[in-house]
């Protein structure tokens, strides 16, 4: 028997898919397919894909074309498998042309032409389409344009703050929020009034009745209200709070993090700051307080703010929250008119997670203990700072009519009880 083996994701499997497959059938008597894992997949960035794992294993073998699936679960599993199964021709589309060539030392490397006009990526963009207005701070605009182009079926454009007012934003589906918090409150409603789905900056206002009130806004107008903290979106991050969660470093007893930065230090001390620009505590306070209340909850006994403010304006140079918790502690430093090291440690009875800075877009991450011996690292591919998978993220929520919380209604408004709390002097110290 001559065996051959091919691989895709077979994303919304189609007729491109379908010929590719007969013909790689053709060159011998038994074949093997492998799916790829979403893992995989996301390594080797493709964010976008529509089907689960098990849905495209079964869009393959209805075609009854496979006589063998396996899954593709990591980079270099090819020659592994080609070992493994006794494998003489190995078949792929000519979009890999060359690609695989390393492979021929193994067994033969055929390409097969692709089929033109037709893929998974145009069929995700069909499906998907979403437009979204943007409205608020350029400079991190601009970098959210970017990263939607990784996401199939997105399309952006600008908005002015009076659009969402005289009603300039029928031809938009939701709106994309990084404007002055003050004025978030009023923006979210009225997109959300409009039946606009919207995804805003944490904080989503800066009380927790008007946090809770958008969001119940947001439900009687079938709208998805999500909150925008790219950290929470990124692999790293949900990994590393299952894995401290799941007692690798014994019971949690105390959560550090820091973010600071000075990229914006000279609208800290002028006296005219615009309306693109806000403090330290509304900017990376959210950010810093999500492992805080991810991994400890939120139901802090006590806690403490301490901030310096700017002389020129109303802005906070830097704050430090100290919370107390029944078992546990946890602090927060965020600054954008001084710096420090931006790292997270969450301290165990066992041992700790350490996250070098900045922890807020990291790929990697230790656990640590007495022993360095046993100490382990973590890496997980990390692209466009969690941005680009915090925008799938929001699709997918449109998509399925339903939000998927990676941060919680609860920390939503957790967050919002700070920053209330820091503009009633609440718990405040100012130095
Ligand atoms: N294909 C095709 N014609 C199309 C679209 C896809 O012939 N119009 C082929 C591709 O060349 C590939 C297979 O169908 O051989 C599966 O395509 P995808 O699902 O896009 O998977 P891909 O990203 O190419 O995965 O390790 C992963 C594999 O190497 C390839």
């Amino acid at each position: 028997v001559v065996k051959v083996i091919t691989y895709g994701t077979y994303d919304l499997l189609h007729h491109g898919h379908i010929r590719l497959l007969e013909r790689a059938k053709a060159l011998g008597d038994y074949l093997i397919v492998g799916v790829t894992a979403e893992d995989f997949d996301k390594n080797r960035g493709k964010i976008n894909v529509n089907q689960s794992l098990m849905e495209r294993i079964e869009s393959v073998k209805a075609t009854g074309l496979a006589d063998e699936i396996i899954i593709e679960e990591y980079e270099g599993q090819k020659i592994d498998d080609i070992r493994r199964y006794g494998v003489d021709v190995f078949a792929i589309g000519s979009d890999w042309q060359g690609k695989f060539d390393y492979l021929s030392e193994f067994c033969k490397v055929i390409y097969l032409d692709r089929t033109e006009g037709i893929s998974s990526t145009e069929l995700r963009a069909k499906k998907n389409g979403i437009k979204i207005g943007l409205l608020g701070n350029e400079e991190y605009l601009k970098k959210f344009i970017k990263e939607s182009d990784y996401v199939d079926g997105i399309d952006t454009r600008m908005l002015e703050d009076c659009d969402l007012y005289n009603g300039n934003i029928n031809d938009v589906d939701a709106i994309y929020l990084i404007s002055n918090p003050k004025k978030r409150f009023d923006q979210i409603k009225a997109s959300l009034l409009k039946g606009k789905h919207v995804l805003c900056e944490s904080p989503l206002s800066l009380t927790e009745d008007e946090i809770i009130e958008l969001y119940k806004i947001a439900k009687e107008n079938n709208c998805i209200l999500m909150e925008a903290i790219k950290t929470a979106y990124s692999t790293a991050y949900n990994r590393l709070v299952l894995l401290a969660k799941s007692g690798v470093i014994g019971d949690i007893v105390s959560v550090d993090s820091v973010c600071t930065s000075l990229s914006q230090i000279e609208y800290m001390n002028s006296e005219n700051i615009g309306e693109n620009f806000w403090g330290s505590l509304c900017t990376w306070g959210p950010i810093a307080l999500l492992p805080v209340f991810h991994l400890l909850g939120t139901k802090y006994l006590t806690k403490q703010i301490i901030t310096k403010r700017s002389t020129k304006n109303e802005l906070d140079l830097f704050t430090k929250i100290d919370f107390v918790f029944p078992d546990s502690i946890a602090s927060i430093k965020v600054a954008k008119g001084a710096k420090s090291e931006g790292h997270l440690i969450v301290s165990g009875t066992n041992g700790y997670i350490y996250v070098p800075a900045p922890w807020w877009k990291t790929d990697y991450f230790e656990v640590r203990y007495e022993n360095a011996d046993d100490n382990k690292r973590y890496f997980y591919q990390l692209d466009g700072e969690g941005i680009r998978f915090e925008i799938v993220a929001f699709a997918k929520a449109i998509e399925m009519k339903k939000l998927y919380p990676y941060i919680s209604f609860e920390v939503s408004l957790a967050i919002g009880k700070i920053i209330q709390d820091f503009y009633d002097k609440t718990d405040y110290l100012e130095i």
